[in-house]
């Protein structure tokens, strides 16, 4: 077992893409050897994660199209990682004629996966810090994290990319004030997609307002306007992406905060991992037919025996 996992650690080394999605799929599945994968990863920080996120249908897909487009030319190297239950992540549908999917599928500079998110409301992937870990070995320029921003799932790719892009489109306008809070504090940069839309003035001045009211005198948090299915403001959005990984890039306080969430996320799925949602259900069935039945009783027995 050691020996095959260390050849297809080596062979993801080397770039080797079969060999990634192979592993890949062990992560996901917790397949045997998985662990051994895990604890054989070197940790470089010479490839960057960027993550997007957004509400769906926002243009998160046709904005990764377009900055893969741009970051080609510029001979770099990219994975896509998309957790989207609502779009699969499809080249072809997106960009019509003018970009085959399969231009994308079959370069060798680029690589696509899509994970199926954990709940059924969205959300990242179970496996997500792994998998991204794992892509990192195979020397990407760029690891591009593409999900749907629902609650938590937001936070959770804060914690994981070196860089976050929240996209937000015009029909958002409204909702500007209840995003506040949550979003307001994982944008590295905001996007304003869908430019084209005679509301996206608007939507644009209000983020602006709020970031530079948050910044307080210090760096304010770029917001950019796109139209991505016309590739308008991509090469902007690149070089503000570029901007920020530079002006962030050797800090200590950075990486440790990244290293402590993902830790932290580690930690959970490790106490819950035998915690079923199922068997939960199963067992307060019959549980609750007691007249004694005791919420904080049953939920303490109830841990103690999924241990
Ligand atoms: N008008 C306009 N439509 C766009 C723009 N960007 C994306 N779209 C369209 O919006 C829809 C959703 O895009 P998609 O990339 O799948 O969104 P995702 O769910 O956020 O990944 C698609 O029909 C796109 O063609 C844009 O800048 N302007
Ligand atoms: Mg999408």
């Amino acid at each position: 077992m050691q020996n095959k996992i260390k050849l297809l650690h080596e062979q993801i080394q080397q770039g080797n893409f079969s060999a990634l999605a192979r592993g890949i799929t062990l992560l996901e599945n917790e397949l045997p050897g998985y662990e051994l994968l895990l604890y054989s990863l070197c940790n470089t920080d010479t490839t960057k994660v960027i993550g997007i996120t957004g509400p769906p249908g926002a243009g998160k897909s046709t904005l990764v199209s377009s900055l893969l487009n741009y970051w080609l030319q510029e001979n770099k190297k990219i994975a896509v990682i998309a957790v989207d239950p609502s779009s699969p992540f499809n080249y072809g549908a997106l960009l019509g004629d003018r970009i085959r999917m399969n231009e994308y599928y079959t370069n060798p500079n680029i690589y696509i996966r899509s994970l199926a998110s954990r709940g059924a409301l969205g959300g990242l992937s179970a496996k997500i810090i792994e998998i991204t870990d794992l892509a990192k070995e195979a020397k990407f320029d760029y690891v591009v994290v593409e999900t749907v921003g629902v609650g938590q799932s937001e936070v959770e790719i804060a914690g994981l990319a070196d860089c976050t892009i929240v996209t937000l489109v015009p029909e958002a306008g409204d909702e500007v004030q209840t995003l506040k809070s949550g979003i307001m504090e994982i944008a590295d940069i905001f996007v304003v997609n869908k430019a084209d839309r005679s509301d996206a003035q608007s939507l644009y001045h209000n983020l602006r307002m709020m970031t530079h009211e948050k910044a307080n005198g210090m760096q304010e948090t770029p917001v950019l306007k796109t139209v991505a299915t016309q590739k308008d403001g991509v090469a902007e959005l690149a070089n503000a992406i570029n901007i920020y990984l530079d002006t962030h890039k050797d800090m200590p306080e950075k990486r440790i905060h990244l290293l402590v969430e993902k830790s932290w996320q580690l930690i959970q799925a490790e106490r819950m991992k035998n915690i079923n949602k199922r068997s939960l259900i199963r067992e307060m069935d019959v549980a609750i037919k007691y007249k004694d039945f005791n919420l904080y009783l049953f939920t303490k027995q109830f841990m103690q025996q999924s241990k």
